[in-house]
């Protein structure tokens, strides 16, 4: 049973998201020494508000995937959170302006069996991942200026808001997704580019760490399962009528316009 606080927390947070409204982060407002436990706490209460709300969880999906970010947030563990059915936009759709969308090139996961850790590697993700395919994910902090602390972005689902899945399906064995380059171009022009080895040396990397991580608290990743990675750009900033393209190195390309 959550405490009065988690709740106030999570009340918090989802309210600033339907009413899409910036907020300032939790742990100025509300509870400075908000631990990693207690966010993923008011995550879990997030999770659960949204599920008896009739939506339905695709995936999680990891963040804070890359040492640059790491060194930036002063931490030493990527985040999780969870990809809902509401947040999805097809390839070459409309994604509609929340408060201040970021998009980042990702690799997802379709996981073909389920992963139970802890010990997970990346090679026993691949080997029980269905297929690969490219993704585009808008995060959209809802916290003022993407000002937060690493437990404020954990209680906040880790920033998730929209996603494009790309329409090309690959057997992991098709590819070396740690060399996978992608190009994130905002109107025609190249404003970042990466390849999967910026997420923790491999993207298979991410998906056991979230296995692992998981595990403390007694869960695991699902057979249907589809899992964003992490990024392999940087998160460029968006504005209401840009066209914005992914390309991905065997994958295809994943477009949308910011409605
Ligand atoms: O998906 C991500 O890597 C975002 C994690 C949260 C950090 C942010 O909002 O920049
Ligand atoms: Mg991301």
């Amino acid at each position: 049973m959550a405490s009065e606080i988690i709740k106030q927390i999570t009340e918090y947070l989802v309210s600033a998201e339907v009413e899409k409204r910036e907020v300032v982060k939790v742990t100025a407002n509300i509870k400075p020494d908000l631990t990693v436990e207690e966010a993923y706490e008011a995550q879990e209460l997030l999770v659960q508000t949204k599920l008896d709300q009739g939506h339905r969880i695709v995936g999680p999906k990891m963040g804070l995937t890359s040492k640059a970010k790491w060194d930036q947030m002063g931490v030493s563990e990527p985040i999780y959170g969870y990809v809902f059915d509401y947040m999805l936009v097809d390839n070459g759709g409309v994604v509609p302006f929340q408060i201040h969308p970021k998009v980042e090139a990702e690799i997802a996961f379709l996981i073909g069996e389920d992963i139970e850790g802890p010990g997970i590697t990346g090679a026993q993700v691949l080997a029980k991942t269905e297929y690969v395919l490219p993704a585009l994910e808008i995060i959209d902090s809802r916290y003022e200026n993407f000002n937060f602390t690493h437990t404020d972005v954990i209680a906040d689902n880790a920033s998730t808001s929209r996603v494009v899945f790309g329409n090309t399906l690959k057997k992991p064995s098709e590819l070396d997704l740690d060399l996978v380059g992608a190009t994130l171009a905002i109107n025609g022009q190249i404003k970042d580019l990466g390849a999967g080895a910026a997420v923790l040396g491999h993207p298979a990397n991410a998906i056991a760490v979230l296995a692992n991580m998981l595990a403390r608290k007694g869960q695991k990743i699902k057979k249907g399962d589809l899992i964003l990675s992490g990024a392999l750009t940087g998160a460029v900033l968006l504005n209401v009528g840009d066209f914005v393209s992914g390309k991905f190195d065997g994958l295809g390309e994943v477009t949308f316009t910011m409605g």
